[in-house]
């Protein structure tokens, strides 16, 4: 475990971007029915000699009752929604052109340094944190860096759907070391490029979205320039090994072609355990982060949760307050959004941070595949 606590920086604005495209729960097993129906006809006499299973249809109201997601935004629904098809449509780019996913990074980092008064020129470190990274090298950050004219340094990282808040940790960490002074965090997750949408049990989970934010010292921080600051008074991340939430895809996929078409290469999880593991996990965790603070969960005014599954977050929250949040306690936004991995807790704060008044206490929390788990302890300025 790793803790730190006089991170002397700010979160001076965030921003939040997703594509224009909606996919609703109704339409998304509408498109999967279909193909689960074409499957079994194709399959018809295996199925009947008892010989292969028949798959089984998805439904809408499983859907919204299991995970509280009613819809979500993707890049491409034409593919999605192709029974044929089941996996966006992404055309590659040339090299010259910027790349889909530093796209995503770029429209939500300029919004979050407009809402922080600052200019690309401005940004010395870009810190891109996502589940999924489109490609090896160069870095996608150091894109991101040249699109919006800054100077200083890049890298990526990846550490499941807490990449967002470790990566603020990072940013954080080198603002407080002088190494940078104005930090852009980027998160662009473009998760449905990675899910396997002809599994029953997983395809409704994901959807796409970047958040960005802007992190500067605590010193430089300007009520007149940037309208929602919020100070970060303490970063504390965990890991523990588990494998259950995983993908395989990797560099060494093409190394072994006895398993070229194995999904394994996608998202897929025990999705059962996982909820399990998690709510006692994250409830002690966040609650240990406060208490090594000398706060209480009555001392928080907010709580901005990993967006995975509604029934999570409900639980998580009571746990740490000993009664049922409030919708605005601990906001959701995975009924609009889905799941959007690592952006979900950022996304959450990005929306519902600016109402509350100076020295409000709140948390940011993912918890993610690895396990991975972060929190971030921010009083507003
Ligand atoms: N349509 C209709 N029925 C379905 C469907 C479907 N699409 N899928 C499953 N069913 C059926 C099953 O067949 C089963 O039927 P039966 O009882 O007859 O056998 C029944 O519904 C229940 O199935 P499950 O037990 O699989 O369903 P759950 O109630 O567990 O719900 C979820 C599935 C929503 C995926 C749930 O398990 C979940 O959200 N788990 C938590 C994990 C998670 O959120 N994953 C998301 C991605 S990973 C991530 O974001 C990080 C999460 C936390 C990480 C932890 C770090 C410490």
């Amino acid at each position: 475990m790793s803790v730190s606590t006089t991170t002397a920086t700010a979160i001076t604005g965030t921003g939040v971007w997703h594509p224009e495209g909606v996919i609703t729960n109704e339409e998304l097993c509408v498109a999967f029915n279909a193909f689960v129906q074409r499957d079994n006809a194709r399959h018809a006499e295996e199925i009947a000699a008892g010989t292969r299973e028949a798959l089984k249809e998805s439904s809408a109201e499983f859907i919204e009752k299991a995970s509280g997601i009613k819809q979500r935004y993707v890049l491409d629904r034409t593919g999605l929604l192709d029974p044929d098809r089941m996996c966006p449509n992404v055309p590659d780019r040339p090299d010259d052109q910027l790349r889909v996913q530093a796209e995503f990074a770029v429209r939500a980092a300029e919004r979050a340094l407009a809402a922080a008064g600052r200019a690309g020129a401005d940004v010395d470190l870009v810190v891109l944190g996502a589940s999924n990274l489109q490609r090896l090298y160069p870095a996608i950050s150091i894109e991101v860096q040249d699109a919006l004219g800054a100077s200083g340094y890049g890298f990526d990282m990846a550490v499941g759907c807490s990449s967002a808040t470790f990566a603020v940790q990072l940013a954080s960490e080198a603002v407080q070391l002088g190494k940078a002074k104005c930090a852009v965090v980027v998160v662009p997750e473009m998760t449905t490029g990675h899910m396997n949408w002809r599994d029953r049990d997983s395809h409704f989970i994901f959807g796409d979205a970047s958040v960005a934010a802007v992190i500067e010292p605590l010193a430089s921080v300007d009520p007149a320039r940037a309208r929602c600051a919020w100070e970060l008074v303490s970063t504390r991340s965990m890991s523990k090994f588990s494998s259950n939430i995983r993908n395989n895809g990797g560099y060494l996929n093409r190394c072994d072609p006895a398993r070229a078409d194995a999904t394994d290469r996608l998202f897929y999880q025990q999705g059962r355990r996982v909820f399990k593991d998690v709510v006692p996990l994250a409830a002690k965790f966040i609650g240990e982060h406060l208490e090594a603070h000398g706060l209480t969960s009555a001392d928080v005014r907010r709580f901005w949760l990993h967006q995975a599954n509604q029934n999570m977050n409900e639980l998580i929250a009571r746990r740490l307050l000993g009664r049922d949040a409030t919708r605005l306690e601990a906001p959701l936004i995975l009924d609009e959004y889905g799941n959007t991995a690592s952006a979900g807790s950022l996304i959450a704060f990005s929306k519902y941070s600016d109402d509350l008044p100076a020295g409000s206490w709140g948390v940011m929390a993912s918890f993610g595949a690895g396990y991975s788990l972060g929190s971030l302890l921010v009083r507003r300025i």
